[in-house]
């Protein structure tokens, strides 16, 4: 091994994870903890009303009975739970990175900023300590991606990361068959809630199924304790909405379409393809897209609290 040369720069190393007062104290109790995304909130809903959204989604978190950790990177430094004032900030600047697991290196390095994705969020949860996690919809296969090969890093890690996500399926702008494959090959357990139809994110069936349903709160918590004993990766629990809250399917398949084609008539690529497809949803809907997405983050936040809650039970 060859030793640094006296005088060799010095790498500063990058700041630890910092977790707010009340995750620190909750983790280290054994109580129930919620890690929740930002980038839903900085890129998936418009400001200013993604202010609100993010209050409501942690108070849901507290009706399931744990505490909710909004992760963000802040300043380079990785935050596990944040204050009023770092939500405002993540919720108003128009500015803010979207940071995937492979982003968060260079964010964390060169002291930027930026909200993290379901990859990035999952990460760095389970490096906390937290093993539930609350979003919208996955990231997945794209519906061009023989193409543009455009499929999301939150496959991926999900098949790797020792977490279990709430989620209302995958954002049904994708390749809903294709991203199922994908998460079949990448073994990420999936279970339906009390269903075996895969929901469609703002329609409670996307046409594809699932093998398996958890009937409970402590079935999800019992499979995620299992798939940590088994092998490292995630559980993804598919919590769909009630037919009576979701998009009226019609709309769906019409604002969809339009909402493609115009991202592909922009020429969007890469990761700013879902934040446009969502905005683009969100006003030609006139905001039913938008209802229906805070409605179902919710519903999914609260599942994720009760579960967090069947699992501090769990012996590790
Ligand atoms: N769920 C929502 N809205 C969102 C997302 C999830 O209701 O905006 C975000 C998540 O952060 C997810 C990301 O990881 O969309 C997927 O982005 P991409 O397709 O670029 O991987
Ligand atoms: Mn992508």
């Amino acid at each position: 091994m060859q030793l640094p040369s006296p005088g060799a720069p010095t790498v500063p190393t990058s700041p630890a994870p910092v977790l707010s007062p009340e995750v620190a104290e909750a983790l280290t109790a054994g109580r129930p903890v919620v890690a929740l995304e930002s980038t839903l909130l900085a890129h998936g809903l418009p400001r200013p009303d993604n202010r609100a959204a993010a209050d409501e989604v942690e108070a849901a978190v507290r009706a399931g009975g744990a505490v909710p950790a909004t992760i963000a990177v802040l300043d380079g430094v990785p935050h596990v739970g944040l204050t009023a004032d770092r939500l405002d900030r993540v919720c108003a600047d128009p500015d803010l990175a979207k940071l995937a697991v492979r982003d968060l290196p260079v964010a964390l390095a060169l002291g930027r900023s930026g909200a993290t994705t379901v990859s990035s969020t999952a990460l760095l949860a389970a490096a906390a300590g937290i093993g539930v996690f609350a979003t919208g919809g996955l990231g997945g296969v794209h519906r061009e991606a023989a193409d543009t090969f455009d499929e999301s890093a939150d496959l991926t890690t999900l098949s790797r990361t020792p977490v279990l996500v709430v989620c209302a399926g995958v954002k049904s702008i994708l390749d809903v068959p294709a991203t199922l494959e994908r998460l079949e090959s990448l073994s990420v357990t999936v279970v339906g809630y009390r269903t075996t139809t895969f929901p469609g994110f703002y329609v409670a069936d996307s046409g594809s199924t699932v093998d398996w349903a958890v009937s409970s709160p402590e079935e999800a918590a019992a499979v995620l304790a299992a798939r940590r004993a088994l092998a490292p990766g995630g559980v993804v629990v598919a919590n769909p909405l009630p037919d009576d809250e979701q998009l009226d399917p019609a709309l769906h398949d019409r604002v969809i379409a339009d909402a493609l084609s115009a991202a592909a008539q922009a020429g969007v690529r890469g990761k700013a393809v879902t934040p446009f497809v969502l905005d683009h949803l969100h006003r030609a809907s006139e905001g039913a897209t938008l209802a229906v997405n805070v409605r179902l983050v919710l519903r999914n936040a609260e599942l994720a609290g009760r579960i967090a809650v069947a699992l501090a039970g769990v012996p590790r």
